[in-house]
């Protein structure tokens, strides 16, 4: 598993990111590009929203069932979490396994990656903790594993799964099971459910998912000296039944003209920006996508709402 690592974010490719997304139709930009430190920090926010059920369910989860959702994994495991963001629920995973010998932290916000490491570090003293600035959406790269770790336990928390639509979420799964073998998950993924509580959840009434959404574009002006008129865009989030995803948007207010190196776009009043999908799963749906993975679930734990669940997947 010694591959070498993708480059980090620059702004560069921020910049090529989001020229190639505005020139085409939808308009588009990929969520990775939230996370700048003020993105971090206001999806923290959104985490302890009342809507946002998220986390608080998936740490309930973690709390109760970590035993049993690294049952098959043995002593001296290396832990790799894809988007490890806060670091938040890395802890009752790193209690329940026998001496985890490794954790790497993979994620593309760099003020994130440094607090949630050095806090686990303090933490964990027995613990060799490494910090991965890097993007698991394309080419998938982690370095060596030290000689003391025995097997990799990869870490996909908080539904980010959702981020990807299903045949970008088979072929991550896929670059995993090339990456570390015979290989452990554990998956975060978000239910479907009455679509007005997913509404509700990327509506919050504080406006602080409508913020987290805009900051892309506040962003955007300060890092690549755009000129999005940010207050003529509204946040625009709901769930589309058919694909089973909720869609985020940003719509211009008004007919503008954005300029990002030279080139110039033009926004139609009511033309948006398409920011995120966040697919949401039943269970038998998941199960499919990880079989065309290269996955088995093995085990499938729901909080008492039945509004999230943690899967254990084991490479086929
Ligand atoms: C990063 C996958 C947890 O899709 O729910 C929160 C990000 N977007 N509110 C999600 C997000 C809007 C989020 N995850």
């Amino acid at each position: 598993m010694a591959i070498p690592l993708p480059a980090p974010l620059s702004p560069s490719s921020f910049g090529q990111d989001l020229a190639r997304g505005l020139r085409g139709r939808p308009k588009q930009i990929a969520p990775k590009y939230f996370y700048d430190d003020a993105g971090s920090a206001l999806f923290d926010e959104i985490c302890g929203l009342s809507e946002y059920y998220l986390t608080r369910a998936e740490l309930s989860i973690l709390r109760d069932r970590a035993a049993a959702l690294v049952s098959r994994v043995g002593a001296g495991a290396r832990v790799v979490e894809l988007g490890s963001g806060s670091g938040a629920k890395t802890r009752p995973l790193l209690d329940a396994l026998d001496k985890p010998a490794e954790y790497l932290a993979v994620d593309v916000s760099a003020g994130a990656l440094a607090a949630a490491t050095s806090a686990l570090r303090e933490a964990y003293p027995a613990v060799r903790v490494v910090s991965v600035l890097a993007d698991f959406t394309s080419a998938f790269a982690l370095p060596a594993a030290s000689s003391r770790a025995r097997e990799t336990l990869v870490y996909f928390p908080g539904s980010t799964i959702g981020n990807l639509t299903p045949s970008e979420a088979v072929d991550l799964l896929h670059r995993v099971r090339a990456a570390c073998g015979r290989c452990a998950m554990v998956l975060g993924v978000d239910l479907k459910k009455a679509p007005a509580r997913l509404h509700a959840a990327y509506n919050d009434a504080a406006g602080v998912t409508a913020a987290f959404n805009k900051n892309l574009l506040v962003r955007a002006n300060r890092e690549l000296g755009t000129n999005f008129d940010v207050d003529a865009f509204a946040h625009y989030a709901f769930y589309a039944p058919g694909p089973g995803r909720i869609e985020m948007h940003l719509a211009s207010l008004k007919r503008q003209r954005v300029e990002l190196d030279r080139e110039g776009f033009v926004f139609e009043q009511g033309e948006t920006i398409l920011t995120e999908y966040s697919y949401k799963y039943t269970a038998p749906e998941m199960e499919r996508l990880a079989s065309r993975g290269g996955f088995r679930v093995v085990s499938w734990y729901t909080d008492s709402a039945a509004d999230f669940a943690v899967a254990s997947l084991e490479s086929v």
